[in-house]
């Protein structure tokens, strides 16, 4: 049986009796310091310091970030040999200032990819010797654009299905099934520091977990250089189970491989249809006022809740410190979060830690005093 760590009774006791931090001065990224790292995901608008507060909000409290959707190639390459690299330069240069750890977020996925990279000139499909010149020029020009600057990228995103079977994407099609190889092997020689990750959401889920699981026996047995799982993170109130996370996080580690948590952020919203869960962004319901009970405002019964569900994960993140390097927020605040749009538009989400102002939110001291008591057990 496994002893209950001094960071679990920490946590009873924070949730019973509701004690702030006495060390009201640290920011999260200290507070964690010396188990995982601290990231955010930023938007085009707060990159280009549209949005109040928010860059300098972020140099205090993460100290890592992961570009939302700049980076991704319908973005970074509209066109073919075009490169808009502005929005991704001014992240990097914002980093570099202050510090921060920058995360390229995506090398290859089935989304947000232009048509062009599968047509040829006639628009017809293009050849197999075709899609993979073009993929690894993709690579170079932008891996090697910020070589050494990078900590690391995800380098595959969600090519499996819940079932944990390979999805037929456009790449498969394109490439055959070597292609995860195949980006990792070029990632790898375009920048040879850069960590490199495969990332996916639903991973708590055990058919997927599996899937990851054979995928990276795969990668190991070729000497594919894969550093780390990326474990998405969209999470809920209700699901998923803490002890489902638990095992898909100790799988991983037993692989060798670390553990980034790549896209936290818990919903305050009931999920219209349940056995859609995760991330896919190809789902688009109708607005149904009936999934958007809190646009008025939080609750504090519910407010309650996502403060528990932050403080469970970060407490089961803590206990496996020794695979899970960082922790990524899907965004800063609630008023730039993707869960106000998915899987309805206009609906008012709170999954964030900073509410719509800025403002931490109570869960931001806990989470803070979390650390420092885990930080007294680990000296
Ligand atoms: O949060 C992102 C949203 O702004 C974009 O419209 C969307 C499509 O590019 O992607 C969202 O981020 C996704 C991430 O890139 C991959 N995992 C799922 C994320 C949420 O959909």
């Amino acid at each position: 049986m496994k002893a209950i760590p001094f960071c679990a009774l920490l946590l009873s006791s924070l949730l019973t009796s509701g004690l702030y931090a006495q060390e009201q001065n640290s920011s999260l990224q200290q507070a964690y310091s010396k188990h995982f790292m601290i990231g955010t995901a930023l938007s085009a608008g707060q990159i280009q310091g549209k949005e109040p507060g928010t860059l300098e909000l972020v140099k205090q409290q993460f100290n890592a970030v992961t570009a939302e959707n700049v980076m991704k190639w319908e973005i970074i390459e509209p066109v073919e040999g075009q490169f808009n690299f502005a929005a991704a330069d001014a992240m990097i240069a914002y980093a570099e200032a202050n510090n921060i750890k920058v995360i390229g977020h995506v090398l290859l996925w089935h989304e947000q990819t232009p048509d062009w990279v599968f047509l040829d000139d006639k628009g017809q499909t293009a050849s197999k010797e075709l899609v993979l010149s073009r993929l690894k020029n993709h690579i170079n020009a932008v891996m090697g654009r910020y070589k050494g600057r990078i900590h690391g990228w995800d380098a595959v995103n969600e090519a499996l299905n819940e079932d944990g079977t390979l999805r037929q994407s456009k790449w498969y099609k394109a490439l055959g099934e070597d292609y995860i190889a195949t980006v990792f092997e070029l990632a790898h020689q375009a920048d040879p520091k850069a960590q490199l990750y495969y990332n996916d959401f639903n991973l708590f889920k055990p058919e997927k977990r599996g899937g990851v699981l054979k995928l990276v026996a795969a990668l190991k047995a070729k000497n594919v250089p894969i550093y780390g799982i990326g474990e998405q993170g969209h999470y809920s109130l209700d699901y998923p189970k803490l002890q489902d996370v638990e095992d898909s996080i100790v799988a991983f580690k037993n692989t060798g491989l670390k553990v980034v948590i790549t896209e936290l952020d818990i919903s305050a919203l009931p999920f219209p249809e349940p056995e859609k869960i995760g991330a896919d962004i190809s789902l688009n319901m109708k607005l149904k006022q009936e999934f958007n009970p809190y646009a008025d405002g939080l609750p504090k019964a519910v407010s309650d809740q996502l403060t528990q569900k932050y403080l469970h994960l970060f407490e089961l993140f803590l206990r496996h410190s020794d695979a899970v390097e960082r922790v990524t927020l899907w965004g800063v605040n609630d008023n730039q979060t993707w869960r106000n749009n998915w899987p309805m538009k206009g609906r008012t989400d709170y999954p964030l830690l900073f509410d719509r102002k800025n403002q931490p939110k109570e869960v931001v001291q806990q989470l803070i005093q979390l650390a420092q008591s885990a930080d007294k057990t680990k000296k």
